[in-house]
């Protein structure tokens, strides 16, 4: 089955959703858009984050409270091994975290970055957002900032050793391995036509230490515009920050792509110039102002999750055909 189909699929499983709304305009109130929240999140984890988020603006929450909601399950969970303090460690042997969060209405956003033994780094962002002056903390401050603010932390002292045993090791010439890695990144549009969205990540295993990844980089792992829709990306970050391509995604659905087409345009794009090509390792998941989401992966089969009203549903895309 196409990916398009796969989307339409889902869709019609939830009786709520619209497949009817290809030319509406992306303006609001949009009378063909479902009623209720629609939201999409990555990987199989993420019909768990879509649940969480329902459940949480089905009791009053608002749409950031939504995606704050869903992303720290995965947190907590660290079900996949690759978001939270139990995801995947670095080349040193342990975890630095990466997030950020997007309010659309008020265009505020927050992020951190290499962030080390804080439980909820989505928590974290959302504070830089709300409690700072700044966007982006990353590194020592990061985790400063997050215990000045109450947030919950784990004990790393720890970490002094391997830090030490990492600066005192012998060197190899070859860079460590990468050795896997996943995101969690969920989008909502709420009932009142505002975007939101969030990742977080422990990011690629075996990372040198320091290395931050697309997930908390505005415009590369998350971008979201309320006037049109938002984006959010996995896979190797690398390959994504370096193309701006959740911003790039958002740009093309205001010049009237699906998100559907916009996440599979992106992928050819960069596979047109990356000297990987198609084998290079990214994934994007997208929603626009009338609630209609789109998928796409450059390398492999991309499961993801698609919630709308009160119910979820698991899905999944087949890598883009090769140009
Ligand atoms: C990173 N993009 O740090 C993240 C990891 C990821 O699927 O999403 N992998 O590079």
């Amino acid at each position: 089955m196409s990916s398009a189909k796969l989307l339409l699929f889902a869709l019609a499983a939830s009786a709520s959703l619209l497949a009817s709304c290809a030319s509406a305009p992306m303006t609001e109130p949009d009378a063909s858009r479902p009623s209720g929240p629609v939201m999409i999140a990555t990987w199989p984890f993420g019909r768990l984050a879509v649940d969480a988020a329902i459940e949480e603006m089905a009791g009053g929450g608002s749409g950031l409270d939504g995606v704050e909601a869903g992303i720290r399950l995965i947190e907590s969970l660290g079900s996949d091994g690759s978001v939270g303090l139990a995801g995947r460690p670095n080349a040193a042997g342990y975890p630095q975290l990466d997030a950020c969060i997007m309010e659309g209405p008020t265009r505020g956003a927050g992020s951190v970055g290499g962030m080390e033994g804080i439980v909820h780094p989505i928590t974290a962002a959302r504070r830089v957002m709300d409690s700072s002056r700044h966007v982006m903390l990353v590194g020592e401050g990061a985790r400063w900032f997050a215990l000045e603010h109450g947030l919950e932390s784990v004990d790393v002292s720890d970490l002094d050793a391997k830090k030490a045993a990492w600066l005192g090791r012998e060197r190899d010439p070859e860079e460590p391995k990468e050795k896997g890695h996943d995101t969690i990144t969920l989008l909502v549009l709420d009932e009142n036509g505002d975007l939101f969205g969030g990742c977080s990540t422990s990011g690629a295993g075996g990372k040198l230490p320091g290395r931050v990844g697309d997930s908390p980089i505005l415009g590369a792992g998350l971008f979201v515009d309320n006037e049109v829709g938002a984006a959010g990306a996995t896979g190797v970050g690398e390959n994504v920050m370096r193309y701006s391509a959740t911003t790039l995604i958002v740009e093309m659905m205001r010049q009237g792509m699906t998100p559907q087409e916009a996440c599979e345009a992106m992928v050819h794009r960069i596979a047109a110039t990356d000297p990987l090509g198609y084998d290079l390792d990214v994934c994007f998941i997208a929603i626009d102002k009338q609630g209609r989401t789109g998928a796409a992966a450059s390398n492999q089969r991309f499961p993801f999750a698609v919630g709308a009203g009160d119910r979820s549903v698991p899905m999944s895309v087949d890598a883009v055909t090769r140009r």
